[in-house]
């Protein structure tokens, strides 16, 4: 069963998540089907990837599969996460990447939106930075996707929250580009796709990469990452990371007790 679908038409490709069952969650086999079409769009010189739900959809993305999270005693975030593969795709995929967000976007979901290099987003929809809600120490790079995306206190706010913000609001704090009332979303981000599409498509791959290596250009000392991850360890071999994740599994609130 194919979980997403991919269309290229006038150099724009468009990605639409297709696993309403699961509220599109990104399991390893939805974000491989994300990761083939983005391959084949590269490989046939797409000028710019729209990357959706269904019309209409209530869930953008639910964010990563909790059910493939490890059972604890290993990093849930590593280097080959399929989360982690997502987000340095879509990185590093030499044209923009627009996400069109109608519903709403959860946890790791809501980076892989913010990895995204244009947001439009209609009415209603929401966005979710979840880690505090299951116990999951975030991964650095993840943060950085979050900081590079909004104000530090924005950041803040969302990971210690864990509450989704509106639409409304992620565009007053500039965390999406434009807000579109649903009828005329898929209209307006074809237009804005088209537009760029029409513009020089090795000047702009030259400037996304030179803008993703400016935004990752931030000091961190050895001793500094090997102090985080020692802390992330301490948080994912914990009881409130294995309480999390069991209390979503049954489908009841989490009760953290801080070891
Ligand atoms: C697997 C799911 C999921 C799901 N995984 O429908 O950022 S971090 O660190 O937190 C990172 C590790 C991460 O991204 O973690 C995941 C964060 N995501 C969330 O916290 C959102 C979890 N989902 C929900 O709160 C609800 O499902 C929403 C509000 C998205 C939709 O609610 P709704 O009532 O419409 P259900 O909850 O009934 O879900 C429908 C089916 O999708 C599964 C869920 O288990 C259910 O499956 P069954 O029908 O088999 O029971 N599902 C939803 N989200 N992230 N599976």
């Amino acid at each position: 069963m194919d979980l997403i679908s991919s269309t290229l038409a006038d150099d724009i490709g468009t990605i639409t998540l297709d696993h309403p069952a699961k509220r599109n969650a990104l399991s390893a086999a939805l974000v491989k089907g994300l990761l083939e079409a983005l391959a084949d769009f590269a490989q046939r010189k797409a000028r710019v990837v729209i990357l959706r739900a269904a019309s209409g959809a209530k869930v953008w993305s639910a964010g990563h599969d909790v059910g493939e999270l490890p059972a604890g005693r290993r990093d849930p975030l590593g280097w080959d996460d399929p989360l982690r593969h997502l987000v340095r795709e879509i990185e590093q995929f030499p044209a923009p990447v627009i996400a069109m967000i109608e519903g709403s976007v959860w946890g790791g979901a809501c980076e892989t939106v913010l990895a995204c290099d244009l947001i439009v987003a209609a009415p209603g929809a929401s966005f979710a930075a979840t880690p505090a809600k299951l116990g999951v120490p975030y991964n650095i790079s993840g943060m950085l996707t979050f900081l590079n995306a909004a104000d530090v206190r924005i950041v803040k706010e969302m990971v210690f929250t864990a509450r989704p913000i509106t639409a409304e609001r992620a565009e007053q704090v500039g965390l999406i580009n434009y807000l579109v009332p649903a009828a005329e979303i898929d209209a307006f981000t074809l237009d804005l796709a088209r537009t760029i599409a029409g513009n020089a498509p090795l000047s702009i791959a030259v400037m996304k990469e030179q803008l993703r290596i400016l935004a990752g250009a931030r000091p961190m000392s050895p001793q500094g990452f090997e102090r985080v991850q020692g802390l992330r360890r301490l948080v994912y071999d914990s009881d409130d990371y294995l309480e999390g994740i069991r209390a979503f599994q049954e489908k009841r609130k989490p009760v953290f007790r801080g070891r």
